[in-house]
């Protein structure tokens, strides 16, 4: 049995120069995992459903569990001294440590619970997060510490509160995952070095948005779903929390898309706190990312919320929508 406590300081021996600041920050979010984990679990009994009855930065109802999430990542995470800042989909400016703690050299980027409109209905949500290498030479941390292209990210992971709790993450050393084994509280390697499989079998995308989609968009979509007869169909899934179709897809073989469309042109999902680190996974995992004509993780964020289009998953599926996308 291997915990993840172990596994990361294993890993961090293949570094001998290594502060074990990354470590450290990698063992706090396992715990606020589980903090999390805890709440989403007794969601329908402890009185945490519903909406907080405000918006968040995106505009968007925040939900009770999305503060709750937001509130337990950052008290997790922002006394060990190894921060110099982190942003939350949640909060509009960059969050900064309390003048009491010291700080570090890096950064952390996070979605606290991702797919929580769905929360009420018990589907999986998720946590995700990117930490990033501190920038600046102050110790605390700018907007220029955050603003980095993906591909500079460090290390980068998700948890999925599913059927059961499992927590996914990369160093650059292939993508790890762990399970939360509920009677000893602790999360156990389960999925060593994850590889997603060259060819989908599932593509994920909400349809409904196909009348406000681009010409190109529509063609790769039917092309995905058999209609053309370039290949055989693939079987649609969408949850519509995204890392729980990720989850599944890099498991599996898939491709999830979340296009660009008339209606919001740089689609939905957040290029920080979603796009960049399930990119950085899905690379490690043989996988690729594009937003249909840039690689995810070479895109130069120039907003802490910016948006993307996004189409991730098995890396045949993704180099023929880069194909079709940039030719259309
Ligand atoms: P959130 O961060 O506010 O939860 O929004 C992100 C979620 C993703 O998990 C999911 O893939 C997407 O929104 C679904 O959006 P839509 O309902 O437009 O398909
Ligand atoms: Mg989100």
């Amino acid at each position: 049995m291997v915990t993840i406590d172990r596994f990361i300081i294993e890993q961090e021996h293949e570094h001998p120069g290594a502060s074990g600041a990354l470590s450290g920050i990698l063992t706090d979010l396992a715990l606020a995992a589980k903090m999390i984990a805890n709440k989403v679990r007794s969601a329908g009994l402890a009185d945490v459903l519903g909406s907080a009855g405000q918006e968040n930065v995106q505009g968007e109802v925040q939900q009770k569990l999305d503060v709750l999430a937001n509130e337990t990542v950052i008290k997790a995470m922002d006394h060990g001294g190894r921060l110099c800042c982190m942003g939350s989909e949640e909060e509009e400016d960059l969050i900064p440590i309390p003048d009491r703690f010291s700080t570090g050299p890096y950064v952390l980027l996070f979605d606290p619970l991702d797919g929580s409109s769905n929360i009420d209905v018990n589907v999986p949500v998720g946590t995700i997060f990117s930490i990033l290498p501190k920038r600046s030479s102050g110790p605390r941390g700018t907007l220029e510490d955050a603003l980095q292209p993906g591909r500079d990210q460090v290390a980068a992971g998700y948890v999925i509160y599913g059927s059961s709790t499992m927590l996914v993450y990369t160093t650059g050393q292939g993508v790890h995952g762990f399970t939360l084994d509920p009677l000893l509280g602790e999360f156990l390697l389960s999925h060593p070095d994850i590889r997603i499989p060259e060819h989908g079998k599932f593509l994920s995308v909400n349809a409904a948005y196909e009348q406000h989609w681009a010409e190109p968009v529509r063609g790769l979509m039917r092309r995905c779903r058999g209609l053309t007869g370039e290949r055989e169909a693939m079987n649609v899934r969408y949850v519509g929390s995204m890392v729980a179709d990720f989850h599944r897809n890099l498991l599996a073989g898939g491709l999830f898309a979340y296009p660009a469309n008339a209606k919001s042109p740089s689609g939905k999902l957040r290029l920080m706190y979603e796009c960049n680190p399930l990119a950085f996974i899905c690379e490690q995992a043989g996988g690729a990312a594009t937003d249909g004509s840039r690689r995810i993780l070479d895109i130069q964020p120039t907003a802490l919320h910016q948006r993307t289009p996004i189409y991730i998953g098995s890396r045949a599926d993704v180099e023929v929508a880069s194909r079709m996308l940039s030719a259309g």
